[in-house]
């Protein structure tokens, strides 16, 4: 049974810099090669008719098998990277209009940071190659086209990228099943199932709030977990809606990362009453379900919350007014909610 005390006491103890197993090797080949493709697609989101979102997929070139993740929902596959590995991602781009990846958060070379004036035509490709150099965490991918990034991020362009060490494992954090990613989006939908990305002038000063929240690409979505430990990777890939996260029955969060990664023994975990999540924020917790009783339910819920000055700060800002927002057109929503 993993437990707060020996977390902290596994972290003082081993830290999370560890050796890395592949710097003596050389600089010719990687350890992971992946094929990423971003193309238009269709998928059953709601019930009734098909949502047509643009897609990233992907497949394993060379090396670990296990180094992509394919998805269950419009989302691109899960990229599961391990510290010191060296990567190449051949990304295709089989858009109507150009496009180029950015891996968000993550410490790689100019040329492989998928900046906008490296973006490519329709049909083109682009090889990145970068050593993985960030500590343990959950970061995230998605494009990065001048002009039209959200737009392409709407849609459905965006995926997980997890950073693994091994010492993750020294300190007994919860792995393989008993480890939830909860991909946070809120989307306005359209006459037939469609997504609607800026239909008023106001949404280029705001950003675009929706009236939907899905989580892993579903919308009520709910999970059936054991009576025990779970990670929980929480990641915000809303246009510009802000959410401040609690537990439906009151108990603080515990809070083991941020998007720096993991926090340090000196840092954490901590507990708190709720956590705040921006755009492309994210935040990991640990949670031991067998806290509560047999049978209980709990959802993490969005709960509303002001942002102060009024709405003329609501205005000036597509974060704050996210935030407001919040109060009417979401509510109390549940963002996920779980059975034990
Ligand atoms: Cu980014």
């Amino acid at each position: 049974m993993w437990t707060r005390r020996e977390f902290v006491k596994t972290l003082g103890a081993g830290g999370l810099v560890g050796a890395f197993p592949h710097a003596a090797r050389s600089a010719a080949d990687p350890d992971v090669s992946l094929r990423l493709v971003a193309a238009p697609s269709h998928a059953r989101i709601f019930g009734g008719a098909e949502t047509p979102v643009l897609r990233f997929t992907g497949e394993v070139l060379s090396g670990r098998r296990d180094a992509l993740k394919p998805s269950a929902s419009y989302l691109g596959p899960t990229l599961d990277l391990v510290r010191g590995e060296r990567v190449r991602i051949v990304f295709e781009n089989r858009l109507a209009e150009t496009t180029i990846v950015h891996w968000h958060g993550m410490i790689v070379p100019e040329a492989a940071d998928g900046h906008p004036r490296f973006a490519i035509a329709p049909g083109g490709r682009y090889v990145y190659e970068f050593t993985v150099r960030n500590p343990a965490g959950t970061y995230l991918y998605h494009p990065h086209p001048h002009g039209r990034t959200g737009h392409q991020v709407y849609y459905g362009l965006a995926g997980l990228l997890i950073v693994r060490e091994p010492a993750e494992r020294d300190m007994g954090l919860p792995s393989g099943a008993f480890e939830l990613p909860l991909v946070i989006q809120d989307r306005r939908v359209a006459e037939g199932n469609r997504l609607a990305f800026k239909r008023m002038m106001m949404d280029d000063m705001n950003g675009v709030l929706g009236d939907t929240v899905l989580v892993n690409g579903q919308p009520d979505a709910a999970f059936r977990v054991a009576p025990r430990g779970y990670r929980l990777r929480l990641a915000n890939v809303s246009n510009a809606r802000i959410y401040k996260l609690a537990w439906s029955d009151g108990r603080p969060l515990t809070v083991i990362g941020t998007d720096n990664g993991l926090l340090s023994a000196a840092e954490g975990p901590q507990e708190r009453p709720y956590v705040t999540l921006a755009p492309f924020e994210r935040i990991e917790l640990f949670e031991d379900f067998g806290r509560r009783r047999a049978g209980a339910e709990v959802a993490l819920v969005s709960q509303a919350f002001s942002a102060g000055g009024g709405m003329m700060g609501g205005m000036m800002s597509g974060g704050m007014m996210g935030g407001m927002m919040g109060r009417g057109m979401m509510g109390e929503k549940a963002a996920v909610a779980w059975g034990a």
